[in-house]
């Protein structure tokens, strides 16, 4: 059993039910579980064009492989409608492999830790919610990358309305 990160983004349709079904998705997928979910973040995107996505990180436990893992994300990609016109275009769902229990792995079709795993508040900030005493392989602790990051602009979503919702039992 391996313990694994997945950054999970969206910036086209409905983002916030695009993340909560991704997850459900990946929960559903035998050989994983959904061990814990960040709060959802509106952010502004970086190096990309479009409208602000919305972003968490789930914390995973899985009995695939780094590569396994890879492609049942990609496959989920593709289940959401994902289309890559150009790099980074904005995207109906984008599920990365942040992090592999401690391992490094730098293939022709995966590189993890992920390679702008430290420039990101749209990842670190999610993951450290999930682990405040993170370390990445090869870096060093993950809070210690917060400051270079401060100028990208990143918001928590409240959660409150939908719990308010299902607790009044009229939550569609
Ligand atoms: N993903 C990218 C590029 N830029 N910006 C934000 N805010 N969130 C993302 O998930 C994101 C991005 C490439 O995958
Ligand atoms: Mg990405
Ligand atoms: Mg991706």
């Amino acid at each position: 059993m391996t313990l694994a990160f997945i950054g999970i983004g969206a910036n086209m349709g409905d983002t916030r039910q695009a993340l909560k079904d991704a997850i459900v998705c990946l929960a559903q997928q035998v050989g994983i579980t959904v061990a814990a979910r960040s709060s959802f973040y509106r952010t502004a995107p970086v190096d990309a064009t479009g409208n602000d996505y919305c972003n968490a990180v789930v914390k995973v436990e899985t009995t695939f492989t780094a590569a396994q893992l890879l492609r049942i994300c990609h496959h989920i990609e593709d289940q959401f409608g994902r289309e890559r016109p150009f790099h980074n275009a904005p995207r109906t769902l984008d599920l990365d492999l942040l992090l592999f229990g401690d391992v490094s792995i730098d293939t022709e079709t995966l590189t993890v830790p992920h390679p702008r795993i430290t420039e990101r508040a749209f990842v670190l900030v999610p993951l450290l919610e999930l682990d405040a005493a993170l370390e990445i392989p090869g870096r060093g602790r993950a809070a210690d990358f917060v400051a270079n990051v401060s100028n990208q602009r990143i918001e928590k979503l409240s959660s409150c309305k939908c719990t308010r919702l299902q607790e009044g039992g009229t939550a569609s």
